[in-house]
């Protein structure tokens, strides 16, 4: 072979190793509940401490900063029926942020309703075209589901078959609330294989305690904690 013939093949070939070494780290970023509801910027029913306009600027200027990246993002969104079950308002005696135990033995909170299907409660605070799919939960009357992945019935949502779809192996996550949908998103995305980074800044709890608790739980189980969105490492996971 003459040597300009292999230097095109040499060439070629190193060209056909980058390719699949980029499509095969392929990172997706999920945005958790993000919602009016959520927020006291926007005076919801279940506001999270600290969820204000600041909070909001940040979460859009990161997360445009991750599309423009190349990254997709995914969204889930709390997408309640009226009469669901978590709300104390459908739980004659209870009372909202009270833990009560169900008829058939399990532990739920009650919350005041909240993220009711198709009102301004339930509406995402970024572009929604920034989103390559939003994954609704919760939807299921009888059941909670502070997990993007499944219910508290063990009912799926479309996010794992997505995910997988599209080749994703690693997760970007951050949102609202980092004691319960942030957390119990991220441990379900662990034990389905995927890596997992939470950006911490990026998220908001509903109390101290159980916060600090959701971040230790969430690193014991293998996810990294960055305290806040270091763009240039996350081109590169
Ligand atoms: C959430 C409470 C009830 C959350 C959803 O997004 O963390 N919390 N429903
Ligand atoms: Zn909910």
């Amino acid at each position: 072979m003459r040597v300009i013939n292999l230097i095109l093949v040499l060439c070629l070939g190193i060209m056909a190793f980058g390719q699949v070494a980029v499509a095969g780290s392929k990172t997706a970023v999920i945005v958790v509940d993000v919602q009016a509801d959520f927020t006291t910027a926007h005076k919801g029913s279940l506001a999270v401490e600290g969820s204000d306009e600041a909070y909001l600027k940040d979460v859009v200027k990161a997360t445009g900063e991750l599309k423009a990246a190349g990254l997709p993002i995914y969204a889930t969104q709390d997408w309640h029926p009226a009469d669901h079950m978590s709300f104390a308002n459908n739980n004659k005696g209870s009372k909202p942020y009270q833990l009560i135990t169900l008829k058939d033995g399990r532990k739920q909170v009650m919350w005041p309703d909240h993220c009711v299907q198709n009102t301004d409660g339930a509406k995402i605070l970024l572009d929604e075209a920034v989103f390559t799919k939003i994954v609704q939960k919760g939807t299921d009357s009888n059941f909670d589901s502070y997990s993007g992945f499944k219910d508290d019935g063990g009912a799926e949502t479309a996010m794992n078959k997505t995910l997988k779809e599209a080749g994703i192996e690693t997760l970007v996550v951050y949102g609202i609330a980092t004691d319960y949908c942030v957390k119990a998103t991220v441990m379900d995305g662990l034990a389905a294989g995927y890596k997992i980074v939470v950006v911490q800044d990026l998220c908001r709890g509903v109390a101290p305690d159980t916060s600090k608790a959701a971040w230790a739980e969430m690193e014991k189980a293998g996810a990294v904690l960055w305290p806040s969105l270091d763009l240039k490492k996350a081109k590169e996971l």
